[in-house]
């Protein structure tokens, strides 16, 4: 696992230094999920396929910007999902961005995961990397120092609902909107790496992106966004659901599948599911 652990950092360095280059614009392919793609975007994913490339514990990367999985060889054991580069779009209005890995042993399943990390690209660059303990690195004079372990309360104050409000089932707006009578507070930025670092980071809340009217299985992937960040916050001491389920229980029949997701402190979770049971 170490040697996954300094790939992911070598990784986070030089995207780093391609996000501080100026915009190099999009270009004029899309990916799997009809996303116009950002060269960045490209270049991100290029980065990080090399760096893994030359580990020899990896068998097999999958990223959001491929079509298909990429097989390194056959023998060895971990298999890496990755999103290069989550919320791009959101650099050109100089917002925070970050990487998501997902580390597998055996296979793309979700009871296979042994190991997640993210990288936020914001005023500082920062790590957070979960194997049994969940652990905050930043770099600092190019290295990347450990920092504290980030565990999440019971109950937070924070309401990150994603998706369009429109387009949300009725239920899930009066859930969104008792929290907000409760007097939690609207964090939501677009970028899913930032906002739910913030709510690990501020003690715990909700992030929400539900099945809605015209993403009924979400937005989010779950090999490389949803299932990653589950185990995040699950190894924290919270919950992450689709709305009945733990996330880290669902099949996923296709590189790119998606799920509506719940993350949150316990009690946020067990409020969704109150209200999620039975729809
Ligand atoms: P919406 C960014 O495009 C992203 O994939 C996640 O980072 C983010 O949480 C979500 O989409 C935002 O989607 O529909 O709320 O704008």
């Amino acid at each position: 696992m170490r040697d996954i652990f300094d790939a992911i950092q070598r990784s986070a360095k030089r995207i780093k230094e391609a996000i501080d280059v100026k915009d190099i614009g999009y270009s004029q392919s899309e990916n799997s999920s009809g996303e116009t793609q950002l060269q960045l975007d490209i270049k991100c994913d290029m980065i990080i396929e090399e760096e893994f490339s030359s580990v020899l514990s990896v068998n097999t990367i999958a990223s959001e910007e491929k079509e298909d999985a990429m097989k390194f060889r056959d023998d060895a054991p971990y298999y890496i999902a990755y999103d290069p580069l989550d919320g791009s779009s959101l650099i050109d209005v100089n917002l925070s961005v970050g990487s998501i890995f997902g580390i597998y042993k055996g296979g793309f399943d979700a009871k296979n995961m042994v190991a997640s990390c993210y990288v936020v690209y914001g005023p500082r660059v920062e790590m957070v990397f979960a194997e049994n303990k969940v652990k905050l690195y930043l770099l600092q004079a190019g290295d990347f120092e450990f920092v504290k372990e980030i565990h999440l309360g019971e109950k937070g104050k924070l309401n990150a609902p994603g998706g369009t409000q429109q387009n949300w089932q009725p239920y899930h707006k009066e859930m969104v909107d008792s929290f907000f009578k409760e007097g939690y507070r609207l964090r939501y930025s677009g970028g899913m790496v930032p906002d739910l670092h913030q709510i690990l980071l501020k003690g715990g809340g909700l992030f929400s992106y539900p099945g809605t009217s015209d993403k009924p299985d979400g937005k989010l992937r779950k090999l490389f966004e949803v299932f990653p960040f589950a185990f995040i916050y699950q190894k924290a001491g919270g919950d992450a659901i689709d709305g009945a389920n733990d996330l880290l229980t669902l099949k996923c029949a296709h590189v790119h599948d998606t799920s509506p997701c719940f993350f949150g402190s316990k009690y946020e979770i067990s409020r969704v599911k109150d209200v999620y049971a039975g729809k």
